[in-house]
């Protein structure tokens, strides 16, 4: 509970751009929190997902701030952590594609390894002692599968470029707590989406397509593997865990999970039938196809979306996070896949609108 007239708590987040970054920022504004977000600067605009939050600078009692900085530029981490001097730091930055560390396996390492590091080490060198360090660790850290369900206690076995630099962040947290004491905790969250997810990853390339399909913008879906299985949970829900990993009296790592798992397939038979458009799977002339019940092809397997290695099974137990922190996940995979087809049946219907305006507007 926060204490009356104490000074409100200062967050610094890495990767506040990003799907968790916006959702982190909408909890920790929400709690009173002074909030500063590193962004990247980008030819093109890349705040969209936290305008909603955007408060003037030159205003008073400003409560969001973003400063420029990289992961990758050890300076920058130094001079914003000298200048904000955080209570708590979220680490959410990364090269965060799977598919896209295998085509880029050393800028991967470099950023979502080495800038945690970079990171902690400037934590340490300006005597940061009390802020307390939120590390972004992943259930791809689990990768082939050793055992379900996974927990703290289930081995590694990184299966990409990103694994890889995820494992090394995830042990060089736990490192810096033990060899220097500091508050550094590892969140190993599974898959969670969004209607703000990127549209690269695949619950939203399959929400974002079923709506285009339905209104006719795009006719198919090509996608990889269908048999993948993932614990795929609600983000906004997720970052309260993050938040509530760093109220707690002694430092832990913690797995973050539904318990529940799906297959890519099913995620999209959710989606679709949210449209009213069954897809059949089997059936004479449907190989390695899904047809809608009208009879057109709308997905079909591309194996330009496979990995060099893959990650079949991910499933969770979060007994020591329900436990300790009293978290639980409160949206189901079914429950997330219509939230986030209706979005973006919502998003779909208003770009066909603008784009109505614009042919109206070159008539005119
Ligand atoms: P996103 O890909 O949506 O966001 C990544 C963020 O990192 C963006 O803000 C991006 O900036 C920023 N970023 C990328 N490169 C750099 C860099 N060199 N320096 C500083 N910032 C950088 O990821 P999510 O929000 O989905 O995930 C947040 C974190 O959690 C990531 O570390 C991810 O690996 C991890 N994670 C995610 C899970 C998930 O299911 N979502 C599960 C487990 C872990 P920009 O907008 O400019 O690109
Ligand atoms: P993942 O998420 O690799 O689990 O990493 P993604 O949504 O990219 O893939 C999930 C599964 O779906 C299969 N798949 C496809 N994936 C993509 N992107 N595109 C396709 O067309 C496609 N077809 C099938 C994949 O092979 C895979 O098995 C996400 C990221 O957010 C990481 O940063 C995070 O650490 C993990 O989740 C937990």
């Amino acid at each position: 509970m926060a204490v009356e007239n104490a000074p409100p708590k200062r967050a610094l987040i890495t990767g506040i751009t990003g799907q968790d970054g916006s959702y982190l920022t909408e909890l920790l504004l929400s709690k009173g929190y002074l909030v500063w977000g590193v962004i990247r600067r980008s030819s093109s605009f890349n705040t969209g997902r936290i305008d909603h939050l955007y408060q003037d600078p030159h205003e008073n009692d400003v409560r969001l701030r973003l400063v420029y900085g990289d992961l990758g530029d050890a300076s920058s981490l130094n001079r914003i952590l000298k200048t904000v001097r955080p209570n708590e730091v979220y680490n959410l930055g990364a090269q965060s594609h799977v598919k896209v560390s295998f085509d880029v396996p050393e800028y991967t390492g470099d950023v979502t390894g080495l800038g945690t590091v970079r990171l902690l080490e400037a934590m340490r060198e300006l005597d940061l002692d009390d802020a307390r360090f939120y590390q972004a660790s992943s259930s791809e850290l689990y990768g082939k599968v050793m055992e379900t369900p996974q927990s703290e206690t289930t081995p590694f076995y990184p299966r990409s470029p990103y694994a890889a630099a995820k494992a090394y962040s995830f042990h060089v947290t736990r490192n810096y707590r033990e060899s220097y004491g500091m508050f550094a905790v590892n969140g190993i969250l599974f898959n969670h989406e969004s209607p703000r997810r990127g549209e690269t990853f695949v619950t939203r390339k399959i929400s974002r397509a079923a709506a285009r399909i339905k209104l006719g913008q795009q006719q198919k879906l090509y996608l990889g593997n269908l048999d993948a299985k993932r614990d795929w949970g609600f983000a906004g829900d997720y970052v309260e865990a993050m938040w509530k990993m760093l109220q707690v009296e002694e430092p832990n790592d913690f797995v973050i999970a539904t318990g529940q798992t799906t297959t890519v397939r099913q995620f999209c038979d959710w989606c679709f039938e949210e449209l009213g458009m069954p897809v059949h799977w089997e059936g004479e002339g449907v190989n390695e196809r899904g047809l809608l019940s009208d009879g057109r092809v709308a997905i079909e397997v591309d194996p330009q979306y496979f990995r060099p290695a893959e990650v079949d099974l991910l499933l969770g137990d979060s007994s020591r996070a329900q436990k300790a922190l009293g978290w639980r996940p409160k949206v189901s995979a079914e429950e997330l896949a219509k939230m986030m087809v209706r979005s973006d049946m919502a998003l779909a219907e208003s770009e066909a609108a603008q784009k109505a305006g614009t042919f109206q507007q070159e008539l005119c």
